[in-house]
């Protein structure tokens, strides 16, 4: 999915558009609400135009989009004005990244210059957002010199902040002229005494506040910022991380509290928690949530508003598609001495390709979910899937650092989540421990689609009851899930299988560094 190699010279070439965006039209190209002229609009939903144009290609906003584009992260920002249990202030901010995790910081002039190098390599990254490694808004001026920098030399990548709250009401304006149209605050409470179990302190005007006292100014801080954002038509997330028996039960409250705000989706994410990584979470033996009970967290919050479930917790420096990270391709060394060919024309002809696949895949799906028409069934079953991304099943069982995860039901078939696991095949030979770890990943699952599968393995899967399918190679997942959901209910119907639950899966806590 990439235009040729970088070459290793010194260079940097910005080319201009030979027509600017919002003119194009024409058959198969995009108008300037977003909507194919050809009539489908793969994802759109019920998303009014002028929304859809913002989520469309926003890996993060659009479940749908993160098949197919990617991000990047710039680490600009080091300091950070909280202090969360879940953070140690040797890694990134946990509250968008995985603990343990270290990013390369970058001056806003290198960040821009990787920007445009990661644009010339990567036509399908279309978001730079900037989360760290510490708090973008305790680090103002590296933060909006960065975007300034990116919106003069690539006009076409979205800006996109996530930040802790407590400065946001300040900076409100400053981001809306930049043009910043996605902000995710990261609000873990509204009431001061839990937040005061999350918080140790607070550090605001010039002073440091502790306990009940300091949660509360967060709280107040972040929803008056999140209420002048949304006033704004600043397109707002919010993510939570969910720290069972502390406030896993109240989340359902933040919710409520955050979408009578006007945030677009709620992204709760489990706390990722081992003695490892050396924070009080972590060393006090706080676990995170199982797989079933983050699920159920998140289906007793799904309602008007949208719940995020794909997000990967990312490094403050990732780069990719959600679930891949390529950052090592693009450290601030290999960035000098690259050619960076900024091309705006080839970048759109690319991603106009992409949009056409969209298109592609929505259809088969809709045309596969009219063969359920009429069936009724209580039955829903969730279905692990080995992809590299395109929303096709398209990765070797013993390649997948990850398994996305969706549910199917007569419904149709639905994105729910994502497994990360260890490689299970190291360089030629398979790791016994490995399928064992890969097992209790996806062990809710009734069925793990693959492009291939290994006998041993598959011998393996089939003793814990999940059935290896590779009959679907290359196919649209969520065509595919429905067409073999199909065929489920069938065998149950014959009595050939007895549909029982699942139970439950792990979350994986160690440390990670992808
Ligand atoms: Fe980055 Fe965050 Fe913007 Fe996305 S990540 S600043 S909204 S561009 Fe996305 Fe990564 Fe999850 Fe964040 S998957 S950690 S939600
Ligand atoms: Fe760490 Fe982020 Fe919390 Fe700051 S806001 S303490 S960097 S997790």
């Amino acid at each position: 999915m990439e235009f040729g190699g970088l070459k290793r010279v010194a260079q940097l070439r910005v080319m201009q558009p030979a027509q600017s965006r919002s003119g194009q039209q024409g058959c198969g190209s995009k108008g300037a609400n977003g909507q194919s002229s050809c009539g489908s609009a793969a994802g759109q939903g019920d998303l009014t135009p002028e929304i859809w144009e913002k989520v469309k290609n926003h890996p993060c906003y659009s479940e749908q989009a993160h098949h197919h584009y990617a991000r990047m992260h710039a680490a600009v920002a080091p300091a950070c004005n909280i202090q969360c249990n879940f953070c140690n202030r040797k890694y990134d901010c946990s509250n968008e990244s995985r603990p343990g995790v270290v990013s390369e910081r970058l001056t806003p002039e290198q960040a821009a210059r990787k920007v445009l190098a990661v644009a010339s390599a990567i036509p399908q990254m279309t978001v730079l957002g900037i989360a760290g490694p510490g708090d973008p808004l305790a680090n103002p001026e590296k933060t909006f010199e960065t975007f300034e920098l990116v919106a003069k030399t690539a006009p076409d990548i979205k800006l996109c902040l996530s930040t802790n709250g407590l400065m946001l009401p300040d900076y409100v304006d400053r981001i809306h002229a930049l043009n910043v149209d996605h902000v995710t605050i990261t609000i873990n409470m509204i009431d001061p005494v839990v937040g005061a179990k999350i918080y140790p302190w607070v550090f605001y005007n010039h002073k440091r506040y502790t306990g009940v006292e300091g949660a509360k100014i967060l709280s107040e801080r972040q929803l008056l910022g999140l209420e002048m954002l949304t006033a704004r038509g600043i397109l707002c997330k919010v993510n939570s991380v969910m720290i069972p028996g502390i406030n896993d039960r109240h989340l359902v409250a933040v919710n409520k509290a955050v979408k009578s705000r006007g945030a677009f989706l709620h992204n709760i994410m489990p706390l990722i928690s081992a003695p490892e990584h050396g924070t009080v979470f972590g060393l006090s033996g706080q676990r995170g949530p199982t797989a079933q009970e983050l699920k159920a967290l998140q289906d007793s919050c799904e309602g008007e508003m949208k719940m995020m479930r794909h997000c990967r917790q990312c490094r403050a420096d990732a780069v990719g598609l959600l679930g891949e990270d390529r950052s090592a391709e693009f450290t601030a060394e290999k960035i000098m001495s690259m050619e960076v060919v900024y091309d705006l024309d080839r970048r759109q002809a690319y991603q106009e390709k992409v949009e056409l696949q969209r298109e592609a895949a929505a259809a088969a799906k809709k045309a596969e979910l009219e063969t359920l028409a009429g069936k009724q069934s209580h039955i829903s079953i969730l279905i692990a899937v080995a992809t590299k991304g395109g929303g096709r099943i398209n990765e070797h069982f013993g390649h997948a650092k990850e398994f996305q995860v969706y549910e199917v039901s007569t419904a149709g078939a639905k994105f729910v989540g994502h497994r990360r696991v260890d490689l299970y095949c190291q360089g030629g030979y398979a790791e016994e421990d490995s399928l064992e770890i890969v097992v209790r990943a996806i062990n809710d699952c009734v069925a793990v689609f693959v492009a291939r599968i290994g006998g041993c393995p598959r011998d393996g899967l089939i003793a814990a009851g999940i059935e290896p399918v590779d009959r679907f190679a290359l196919e649209y997942i969520e065509q595919s899930a429905i067409a073999y959901f199909r065929e489920y209910l069938e065998r149950v119907r014959t009595g050939e299988i007895q549909h029982t639950q699942r139970g439950d899966a792990d979350i994986r806590q160690g440390a990670l560094t992808a």
